[in-house]
């Protein structure tokens, strides 16, 4: 284990702990534990040092642990423990799934943290150490693409099943196609990324960010953001909800690989904060005003323009005022 690990499961309990002792705990020297301090606040991570006290994580840590998020997934899921990895540090949890060259091996990746998160359209992902949590996982689909668009639809789906299951449902939706928010912030976002055709199959990797307690993002966000901490005023239980997400993410896509979008279009009807709002749609070099009419039965966005033409739309972004 890295000193930077061991100095982080100290520090997890939110305590005050002193240069000293951890000095003793870890074998190191004050100034070598003063620039782990250094790095754990690049990381993103909230220290509070105080002169006779020490060095202490605000609201404290839980690291993820893959026990405790097995002991979330349901029955059906227990063949996937075996491909589960968590890293304390990737680039991007996508990225990496996409450059393992052994198909059959891990498949399910969490990371603590993300040097280079991503978002849509080369947009960046703000993944702080330890706060939130990156899931990606790699699935095979013997589907056309234009029916892979609608994965990223039930990904959204998934977040706000996994949201109820902890207790979450007010004031939570989806803005098409990934914007899971709460009181009209982003606390989630789904980047899926599908690949080349092999033996009549697609891969899809399939990303998910949900903030859980983030403590400073690091990133300007030009949008605003929540997490869960904020929503229900509480520190939230990291390994619960990443093990809930995953256990419905794997009942999903399972569903999805049997059955298509057709058995989730209700649930998105449910979740939908757009529908019957009037929006504007930005797609490609388009700007379009409209009313939003839902989607169609493969997810499209349909935007019933000012002349009452009907139009529909399978990547964009949608603006909206709350
Ligand atoms: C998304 O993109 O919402 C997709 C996010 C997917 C992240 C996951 S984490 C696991 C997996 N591995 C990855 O590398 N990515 C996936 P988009 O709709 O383009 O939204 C990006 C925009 O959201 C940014 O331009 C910011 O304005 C904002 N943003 C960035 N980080 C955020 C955060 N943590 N919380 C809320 N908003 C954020």
């Amino acid at each position: 284990m890295t000193n930077l690990k061991k100095i982080l499961q100290i520090l997890s309990d939110g305590n005050f702990h002193s240069g000293e002792t951890l000095g003793k705990k870890l074998t190191l020297t004050r100034s070598a534990i003063w620039k782990l301090i250094k790095k754990i606040k690049q990381l993103g991570i909230e220290i509070e040092s105080k002169t006779n006290l020490g060095y202490r994580i605000v609201n404290g840590l839980e690291l993820l642990d893959k026990k405790n998020i097995i002991s979330f997934l349901s029955k059906e899921n227990n063949e996937s423990t075996k491909h589960i990895a968590i890293f304390d540090e990737l680039t991007s949890t996508n990225t990496y799934l996409e450059q393992q060259q052994n198909l059959s091996d891990v498949s399910i990746v969490f990371a603590e943290y993300q040097s280079v998160g991503k978002g849509r359209l080369g947009r960046k992902w703000n993944s702080p150490f330890g706060q939130n949590i990156y899931l990606s996982i790699r699935a095979n689909f013997s589907k056309n693409v234009t029916d892979l668009s609608c994965l990223s639809l039930v990904a959204a789906i998934t977040v706000i099943q996994t949201l109820n299951a902890y207790g979450i449902s007010n004031d939570i939706g989806i803005k098409w196609p990934n914007d899971i928010l709460w009181q009209g912030k982003k606390l989630a976002g789904v980047l899926v990324e599908v690949f080349g055709e092999l033996h009549h199959a697609y891969t899809a990797i399939i990303g998910i960010g949900l903030n859980v307690m983030m403590s400073k993002p690091n990133l300007s966000l030009e949008q605003s953001w929540c997490d869960i901490f904020q929503i229900t005023n509480s520190v939230p239980k990291r390994n619960k909800l990443a093990g809930l997400l995953l256990n419905q993410l794997l009942l999903n896509i399972n569903k999805f690989q049997e059955a298509g979008f057709k058995p989730f279009i209700e649930l998105w009807e449910k979740y939908d904060l757009v529908k019957g709002k009037t929006v504007t749609l930005i797609s490609g070099a388009k700007k379009i005003s409209g009313i939003a009419l839902g989607i169609d039965n493969n997810g499209r966005f349909l935007l019933q323009d000012s002349k009452g033409n009907i139009l529909s739309f399978t990547s964009g972004e949608v603006s909206l005022r709350f």
